[in-house]
């Protein structure tokens, strides 16, 4: 090794360290945010329209979807499902589309988890 790559490698040595001591790098990992689907009561809602919503949409059993009716008739709302923001975009749509056809007042929302 002669002696100008020797001060070419100690130049690269010290422009690291100065690297590391002034700009740190931050681990960059974030996840995407997730969105909770709610699921609001309402009086004229029929119990097994909703419970066909539950089924069909996010793929609950008949006792999951039963059970998540029940919860928001008696509690007034209820978390469905956590999704990314475009999934749960899409299922509040699905459920708000399915419930205006059927003319029931059903309302879904989403919220940031
Ligand atoms: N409360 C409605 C009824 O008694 C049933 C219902 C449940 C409606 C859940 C909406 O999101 C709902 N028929």
């Amino acid at each position: 090794m002669n002696i100008l790559s020797q001060q070419i490698i100690s130049e690269k040595e010290e422009g690291d360290e100065d690297q590391e001591l002034l700009v740190k790098p931050k681990p960059k990992t974030k996840r995407p945010p997730l969105y909770k689907v709610l699921l609001i009561n309402d009086d004229y809602t029929p119990m097994e329209f909703v419970v066909m919503i539950l089924e069909r949409f996010f793929g609950l059993t008949h006792a999951q979807a039963f059970d998540i009716m029940i919860t928001v008739h008696k509690k007034g709302l209820a978390v469905v499902g956590v999704f990314s923001y475009e999934v749960a975009e899409t299922k509040v749509a699905q459920v708000m589309d399915c419930a205006r056809q059927h003319q029931h007042p059903l309302q879904c929302t989403m919220e940031k988890e």
